[in-house]
């Protein structure tokens, strides 16, 4: 009976409009996603009033529009839909057809945006040790401390005076460092954290000043008689 019912109600509606609009793709209810969504919307019409116009709409707002030239009494159209500018969740498009401006139709289809949101923070970098202005000798361990939201570690490039020393896509970010190689003297530490998105964070650098005992010279015996 309800089912008779419902058929009666289609085919009422159908003889009174002149013009149907609906969706080929994408499926009412899909999961959608990404920089090219095909929207493709299938008309008919009669010979009488040719659609001339096609409006699309997002939630109620109007997004564009489409003059249509053919007076076929039916046709096929198609619109790309940018959904990494659209929120996730759900969304509502309403195509209408006009002919000279007089509506005619409207075909509406709900989607479910789902993107994935991009990672837009850095990571956070420190050179925990040695300290600025630490005096430091023989071999020393650089700790550099890094965090990052993303799914994987970040990687880490540790210089010392611009020279690259260490690399590493995982913690603990570590560097051995044999402060004898070199003279006595300020050095600059840098550390640079790259994270899976490409976002770039550089520590505040840290100038250690390598002291190391001077070198053992042979004491020399000194036996002076007047
Ligand atoms: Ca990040």
């Amino acid at each position: 009976m309800a089912k008779a019912l419902i058929t009666l109600l289609i085919f009422v509606s159908a003889a009174l409009q002149a013009a149907t609009v609906g969706f080929v793709a994408p499926a009412e209810g899909a999961t959608i996603g990404g920089s090219e969504v095909e929207i493709k919307v299938a008309f008919t019409t009669t010979a009488e009033k040719p659609i001339t116009k096609l409006e699309v709409f997002l939630d109620g707002d109007f997004i564009t529009e489409r003059p249509w030239e053919s007076a076929e009494s039916k046709g096929e159209c198609s619109f790309t839909w940018d959904t990494l500018r659209t929120t996730n969740g759900p969304h509502k498009v309403d195509i209408q057809v006009l002919s000279k401006d007089e509506y005619l139709a409207t075909g509406s289809l709900t989607v479910t945006v789902v993107n994935k949101v991009p990672d837009m923070t850095p990571p956070t970098i420190v050179i925990v040790s040695p300290k600025e202005g630490e005096a430091v000798s023989g071999t020393i361990t650089i700790v550099v401390e890094v965090s990052d939201d993303g799914p994987t570690e970040p990687f880490v490039s540790i210089y010392i005076d611009g020279s690259l020393r260490a690399v590493k896509n995982h913690g603990p970010y570590t560097c051995e460092w044999d402060t004898t190689t070199g003279g006595d003297r300020s050095y600059t530490i840098r550390a640079i954290a790259v994270d899976e998105a490409g976002n770039k964070a550089e520590a505040k650098p840290v100038k250690p000043i390598v002291r190391n005992p001077k070198k053992q010279v042979p004491i020399m015996e000194r036996d002076y008689r007047p």
